[in-house]
């Protein structure tokens, strides 16, 4: 086996590349997103099921790598919100759409990325700490997200005016209120689920988006494009990348004690079906 550090990279231009693809087209509904295929984590497919409460000690491997967009960037709209006076003046400069973010380099941010296979048997203690979402300028803060099942999502309108926090989900029931100015109220998802929504019915262009997950192992792309899973047990993983307009690739993958590998992923326009 090659020592190289890259072992799975999804180039787009490469015929079935991306066969596990789910590529929603743009505004689809997180379920719509996810078809009927497995919620990563729930199956018991392709790995040891070892069992029990997770042992930190275990978690001597590392999966890193880089999610980027291939061929030219499309153009951020602005964001109109004209209507709603009190949300426009609080943006120095016009809000655009942060539907799909291109870095300077090339790379693609908000892709959630998150060990789908080979963490199955294992236990992992939910964090106390809350995740915050907050409404800001009328915008979702952040725009994506990652939070455990079990683990409280705080939900807060620091606006001047009233929101809505709709909840589009197939899994983790319903979710539809109203949140004055201020206001604050917290949430726990029960099922692990890739992807949920939460839109604003009174602000169209208010979305967010966050993965639900049993495990500690996912992170969303930032200023960069690259993503680091630290603390994993060597074995074989699955690990999926997921953007809310280019749905998402798989990479499979096998790690060792202390060892790091790459899982490389690329998005374009190309890949929507
Ligand atoms: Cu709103």
């Amino acid at each position: 086996m090659s020592k190289m550090a890259i072992l799975i990279s999804c180039l787009c231009l490469l015929s079935g590349c991306g066969g596990n693809n789910e590529n929603p087209p743009s505004g689809t509904t997180p379920s719509e997103t996810n078809g009927t295929s497995a919620q990563p984590g729930d199956t018991t497919e392709g790995g040891k099921a070892p069992g029990g409460t997770w042992d930190p000690a275990r978690g001597t491997a590392t999966l890193k790598g880089t999610v980027r967009f291939d061929g030219k960037p499309p153009r951020r709209r602005p964001v109109q919100m004209g209507a709603e006076p009190a949300c426009a003046e609080h943006h120095k400069t016009p809000p655009v759409s942060e539907t799909v973010i291109v870095n300077a380099d090339g790379t693609l941010r908000n892709v959630f990325v998150v060990i789908k296979k080979g963490l199955q048997g294992w236990k992992f203690p939910v964090p106390s700490e809350p995740v915050v979402l907050d409404q800001v300028g009328c915008t979702y803060v952040p725009h994506v997200f990652g939070v455990r099942t079990g683990q409280t999502v705080n939900i807060r309108n620091s606006d001047g005016v009233e929101h809505n926090v709709h909840l589009f989900s197939k899994r983790n029931g319903r979710l539809n209120f109203a949140q004055t100015k201020g206001a604050s109220r917290d949430h726990v998802f029960k099922r692990q689920e890739v992807m949920v929504q939460l839109k604003c019915d009174i602000h169209g262009w208010m979305k967010s988006w966050a993965g639900v997950v049993k495990h500690p192992f996912f992170a969303v792309t930032a200023d960069g494009g690259t993503f680091e899973l630290k603390g994993l047990p060597p074995g074989d993983y699955e690990v999926e990348a997921w953007h809310e307009k280019y749905g998402s690739q798989t990479g499979k993958v096998t790690v060792g004690d202390n060892e790091t590998k790459t899982v490389d992923f690329t998005f374009s326009k190309k890949k929507r079906s």
